[in-house]
């Protein structure tokens, strides 16, 4: 049976209509049918050794498109349904994305878990099946709301498995549920992402936004993602959620090993589990317990072979976002574990008398990262620099014990789904130049660079860049009401909010042009300005961030002296697939985080890969980038992050001296509480803000902004020349083969996972 007739035999079965009278929302039902039953068919991968990726979060977003390309039918498919009428563009808006994730730990744990079946390496997820994820954002008042995001929504890629594990907390017990969701490699068989849910969990929990019963544990288990990406306190609801992942997990892996017939103290050769940050850390105790009480290990041989299985990655140096937890929580959610936690401190405190290098501190908190350092057999870092940072100074402590335990791991991106899933004219451009061999092996892109004095070629990418700033202009009018010139420099910064990021910094830019155009300095071209992200919604200065990104939109997409040079659109809701129709439209990169701070970044590179140019500082993998493409084809400026460390160290960054000296930043900082701002924004917000930048400014906004200022001005006078503009778009794209997540899961397999 061909691929129309067993879509045809579905539609008929299922709704008796052929595939021309389907409505959309049936046929995507029955394509995605047909893809799972595809998926099923595909051999799974296996071999002696397998890794588990254990994490909170996989922001795995829509599947539909991503599984079509790797299954190899994408084309087909999509002509198939064209001969009937139907468009696969439309069709793959009917699903829902799930977001289990909050920004770049999760969508890495995606693409690990993408590259990894890529690889053909044996590796499988395990994380959580929350209902409602994060937060779906809407803006009222120009305030962000925080709704539920309702994705498992009848027919969706989750797969019942019969399988279930009973999970014992202090105060009560409860039963886990597992649904799979296949995924399956580039032209390669499947591995899986488990995800654990309870059985007795309670939808209707949930009253108005987000809000609901906090203690009734056993309904509200898996409901939400808790919405914070690294800065506010934890609560014993997540330390619940971390537990019931890890103890599922745990009591997976065991079952996997003795199906196996695997020898339990030589777990290590069959078994290497990743520990994505902290959040999984309990993992680690819990396959103690295991091995101890129930598989009648000693205490010393379980802690030896379970230190020769776990390995452990970091992705930040917040120091707010280290787990800590106090051991008051942990007796009343995980007393179980406690006595396992006690002699594993005891254990440290025994052999090193260092303070800073201990389990439990003086103050009986619980430092996750230092039971993941002391009994892992690997502590990487997911950036040159941001290895460095821990070596040096983070983890210096640690890193003097086990030297050899540390190892960086730079980030990297699937290719499948932020090159040939979300910009099909690029990668049919880039095959018919260099073959389709770069779809395998990324490094071949360099061949590119043979092109880079090729007018036709350099013409057909800014062609292709147009064509998607027309795409992404189209959807923008329809869902925020805005219309965009594409003729305008589209300049775009996503991520999560949060003030180490600086959206604040480019806010400031954007106030700065606003003034110069209102006093007559037009600009060559107009500019559009592009924001999208959520805040955590304790986060009270992120949320402030967020007013005045909407504040700034009303007023200058508003005001006729300014609105035809420029436009400010802070999108609603971004998301993964808001993200792909962002990202290949994109000519300016905003990577400004300030140094030392952004552990890596992950956008960057896929803005890299689809033809933007970076303005950035010298922090994460900027820093890489930087390297890889030269002096001449990214934009850096700020600070370097030892000044930064430096200013940290001493305690001397005082903002309000770079706001007394220097006019440029006292006039587009008060603007934040100008008449004009005030009178569309509220009052409250807009004056905490202000407040902050000129008394606080943790994140040293006002340090970089001048230099910001000026290198941004001569990014967009080069954009001018736009031969020049074109070769730099050429050399990013040459040079992100490095970023494929292939090259970093081929990095972690050699060095970490040994399969
Ligand atoms: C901590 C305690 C309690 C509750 C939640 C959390 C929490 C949740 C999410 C802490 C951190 C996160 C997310 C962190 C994150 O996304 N980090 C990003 O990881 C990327 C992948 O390595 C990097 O590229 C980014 O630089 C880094 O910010």
């Amino acid at each position: 049976m061909n691929l129309e007739q067993r879509l045809g035999k579905l539609t008929d079965k299922r709704y008796g209509r052929s595939i021309a009278e389907c409505t959309d929302a049936q046929l995507y039902n029955c394509v995605l049918q047909m893809t799972k039953e595809m998926m099923a068919d595909k051999p799974v991968i296996s071999g002696k050794k397998k890794v588990y990726y254990i994490s909170m979060e996989f922001l795995i977003g829509k599947l539909l498109s991503n599984n079509l390309i790797n299954l190899g039918v994408y084309e087909e498919l999509a002509g198939i349904l064209a001969k009937n009428g139907k468009d696969l563009s439309i069709i793959e808006e009917v699903e829902a994305e799930p977001s289990l994730g909050n920004g770049g730990l999760g969508r890495l744990a995606a693409c690990f878990l993408d590259s990894i079946a890529t690889l053909g390496l044996p590796g499988d997820g395990i994380g959580l099946n929350y209902h409602y994820g994060l937060f779906k954002q809407v803006f009222h008042d120009m305030r962000q709301s925080a709704q539920k995001n309702d994705w498992i929504t009848g027919d969706s890629w989750l797969n019942p498995t019969g399988t279930s594990f009973q999970v014992c907390f202090g105060d009560r017990k409860v039963t886990s549920v597992l649904y799979d969701i296949d995924v399956i490699g580039y032209e390669n068989g499947c591995n899986k992402l488990h995800l654990f849910d309870v059985a007795t969990v309670d939808e209707s929990l949930v009253k108005d936004g987000i809000h609901f019963d906090k203690t009734a544990i056993e309904k509200n288990l898996t409901l939400f993602l808790y919405p914070d990406d690294s800065d506010e306190a934890g609560n014993l609801l997540r330390i619940y959620q971390e537990y019931f992942m890890v103890s599922n997990g745990a009591q997976l892996i065991i079952k996997e090993l003795k199906e196996k017939g695997c020898d339990l103290y030589h777990m290590d050769e069959y078994v290497a589990v990743q520990i994505n940050d902290t959040h999984p850390t309990m993992v680690i105790p819990e396959l103690i317990r295991i091995l101890t009480w129930e598989e009648g290990f000693t205490m010393e041989d379980a802690v030896d072979v379970v230190s020769r299985t776990c390995a452990y990655t970091n992705h930040t140096i917040l120091a707010e976002a280290l787990e800590k937890w106090p051991l008051s929580y942990m007796e009343k959610v995980v007393p179980q574990l406690v006595p396992i936690m006690k002699e594993l401190s005891a254990r440290v405190a025994k052999k090193y008398k260092n303070p800073k290098v201990q389990i439990i501190d003086s103050d009986k908190r619980v430092h996750m990262a230092h039971i993941d350092i002391h009994y892992g057999y690997s502590v990487n870092g997911v950036a040159a620099i941001h290895t460095d940072i821990l070596k040096d100074t983070e983890l210096h402590d640690f890193y003097e014990l086990y030297p050899e335990k540390f190892n960086n791991k730079t980030n990297g991106i699937t290719f499948r789904r932020w090159l040939l899933s979300c910009n099909r004219e690029l990668a049919a451009l880039l095959a018919s130049l260099i073959g389709d061999g770069y779809k395998k092996d990324a490094d071949q892109l360099e061949k590119l660079l043979d092109k880079a004095g090729d007018k036709a070629v350099l013409d057909a990418l800014e062609g292709i860049k147009k064509q998607k700033k027309e795409e992404l202009a189209a959807y923008i009018q329809e869902k925020e009401g805005v219309r965009l010139d594409t003729d305008s420099i589209f300049d775009i910064q996503v991520k999560r909010l949060h003030e180490y990021k600086r959206q604040q910094m480019n806010a400031l830019y954007i106030i700065h042009k606003y003034l110069e155009i209102k006093g007559g300095k037009k600009p060559v071209r107009p500019m559009t300005f592009l924001f999208g992200a959520k805040a955590a919604p304790a986060y009270v200065i992120a949320q402030d961030i967020i007013h005045l990104l909407l504040v700034l939109e009303k007023i200058v997409n508003h005001d006729p002296d300014v609105s035809p040079y420029m436009k400010v659109v802070m999108v609603e809701n971004y998301n993964v697939s808001y993200a792909e129709k962002l990202i290949p439209a994109c000519d300016v990169s905003e990577q400004i985080s300030l140094a030392s701070k952004e552990a890596s970044g992950t956008g960057n590179m896929k803005f890299m890969l689809n033809g933007a140019v970076t303005l950035g500082t010298s922090d994460g993998a900027n820093v890489e980038i930087h390297e890889l493409v030269g002096d001449d084809n990214i934009y850096i400026f700020g600070e370097k992050s030892d000044t930064v460390i430096g200013h940290y160290k001493k305690a001397d960054y005082v903002s309000r001296e770079y706001y007394k000296k220097s006019p440029v930043i006292r006039k587009a900082v008060d603007f934040i509480v100008s008449k004009e701002a005030l009178a569309v924004g509220h009052k409250e917000n807009l004056e905490r803000l202000h407040k902050e930048l000129l008394n606080k400014d943790w994140f040293m906004t006002l340090l970089d902004l001048e230099d910001y200022i000026k290198v941004k001005d001569q990014m967009f006078a080069d954009y001018e020349d736009r031969d020049r503009w074109k070769r730099m778009m050429l050399v990013n794209i040459a040079k992100a083969g490095f970023f494929s997540s292939d090259r970093t899961i081929a990095e972690y397999n050699r060095d970490i996972w040994k399969l």
